[in-house]
């Protein structure tokens, strides 16, 4: 987390933050100065002071887009371009985004805002923005070939709309897309409400993440375009854990998360300790009759989802995707399950002839976190991440809600570690054992199968090799 003012040191305001040696200087010089962004730390909420107030969101591990007003037109400029994310400390990835960082900054705006973006190219291929989800003309919308002509590398669009519904949006290219938003292209969009609007209710906390997910093998640098199921890498705003920061806030904050789906397949986001609402979806805030309590929410591809609770518990609770290997890193897929099976004297055999092999998974994977292994250069740990009770033994898509009593109003800063009232951990048992209950009825089965079976059938289950879906 980072002050306002060294927000403004990042954001290069001051200075020209862009290089404009490719893209043309007389050109460039009418525009609305980019903002660029290099740090991966979650910035504070962006305060404007031009144009209508609203209650700002809070991006993890991201940043909202400055505008300039021109004229009652609020004025951004978009840099698509190849960047540099670090998706955990340590391991950082070459993709495309905008304005340095994928993915791209969050754009804020009041519904009613005229808004009007320009776009510069400075990919080696022509790309569009779509802005998904939004009522707008349909020139603007930004499908290449059926809408424009696609933005040819150097060239600069300009799109303007009136941004119509509030709500949760995103935006993404519309051309190349298979390459594209593999590479890491796509960005958030808040419409807030221009008034109070019954659906939509007033919150202290508000954060917003995409799914995505890329495929880079240990070592490398670059997203395989070509996967189309099998990610190795699964990550809230290109990050994975322990990168991603945790979500601070206060006791009985009302806290909103809004969360878009730019991955292939589909992600039920689950929240331990609270029941949420889904207040808005893809089409904006739901009737209240159609709200339920919910602690999972699928999020399908393409979908956006607003979720909503009140944080009345405190403490660290854990927030990820339900899907296991979602909340793993970069891994070997094709390994059987060697749970169960005797190793011993086998690696010794082998290491005749392997000095480095390990046996891996005798006991499940949990060793794994803790073993040091030799990883390539580029990469980062499949399980991992220190708590304060040992290793998390977790990847991807994870993160923590903290809910803190001191937390104060506004103040996104991590807490640290939760520290709990005496007697209110689990721990061993250190008393005698009582004799367990037991159900002391004769047979159990109420319709008994009237032929046994001669001897029992052991069955033991182990993963087929061949990994294709998830
Ligand atoms: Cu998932």
């Amino acid at each position: 987390m980072t002050s306002r003012r060294e927000f403004f040191k990042f954001a290069g305001i001051a200075g020209g933050a862009v290089a404009a040696s490719s893209v043309g200087r007389a050109v460039m010089a009418g525009l609305p100065e980019p903002v660029i962004q290099t740090s991966a730390q979650t910035m504070p909420p962006w305060v404007p002071n031009t144009g209508r107030p609203y209650n700002p969101v809070v991006t993890l591990n991201g940043w909202t887009l400055p505008w300039r007003m021109n004229q009652g037109v609020k004025e951004f400029h978009l840099v698509a371009e190849p960047v540099v994310r670090e998706m955990a400390p340590g391991f950082k990835a070459h993709l495309w985004g905008y304005n340095g960082q994928s993915p791209g900054p969050t754009i804020e705006v009041v519904e009613g805002d005229r808004v009007r973006i320009f776009v510069t190219n400075k990919l080696p291929e022509p790309t569009t923005v779509h802005w998904h989800g939004q009522r707008i003309p349909n020139g603007m919308d930004g499908v290449a070939g059926l809408n424009q002509p696609a933005i040819s590398p150097v060239k600069t669009f300009v799109y303007e709309f009136v941004a119509r519904r509030p709500g949760t949006f995103m935006y993404h290219p519309h051309a190349d897309e298979m390459t594209q938003m593999a590479m890491g292209m796509m960005g958030f969009w808040v419409t807030h409400p221009k008034a109070k609007n019954p659906l939509i209710d007033e919150v202290q906390r508000d954060f917003c993440f995409l799914l995505s997910a890329y495929d880079i093998d240990p070592g490398s640098y670059t997203p395989k375009i070509m996967t189309m199921l099998d990610f190795n890498l699964w990550s809230w705003n290109s990050r994975i854990f322990p990168g991603i920061d945790s979500l601070n806030v206060r006791l009985h904050d009302k806290v909103r998360i809004r969360i878009g789906n730019l991955t292939m397949t589909n992600h039920p986001i689950h929240l331990h300790g609270h029941e949420f609402l889904i207040t808005g979806t893809d089409g904006g805030p739901t009737p209240k009759s159609t709200r339920w309590y919910e602690v999972t929410t699928d999020v399908a591809v393409g979908q956006m989802r607003q979720i909503e609770f009140l944080a009345d518990e405190e403490g660290d609770w854990a927030f990820h995707c339900h899907k296991s290997h979602h909340t793993m890193n970069a891994m070997g897929h094709n390994l059987p399950t060697l749970i169960g099976v005797d190793h011993s004297g086998v690696a010794q055999k082998i290491n005749q002839l392997i000095p480095d092999y390990m046996v891996m998974g005798e006991r499940g994977m949990a060793d794994m976190t803790e073993m040091v292994m030799p990883l390539p250069d580029n990469t980062t740990a499949m399980m991992t991440g220190e708590g304060p009770f040992g290793s998390v033994e977790m990847g991807g898509m994870f993160s923590v809600l903290k809910v803190r009593k001191d937390q104060k109003p506004g103040d996104y800063k991590d807490p640290g570690w939760f520290k709990h009232p005496d007697g209110t951990v689990a721990h061993e048992y250190s008393g005698p054992l009582g004799e367990p209950a037991r159900f002391n009825a004769e047979g159990g089965q109420s319709m008994p199968r009237t032929q046994q079976p001669e001897a029992a059938t052991e069955v033991r289950v182990r993963k087929p090799g061949a990994h294709s879906s998830h």
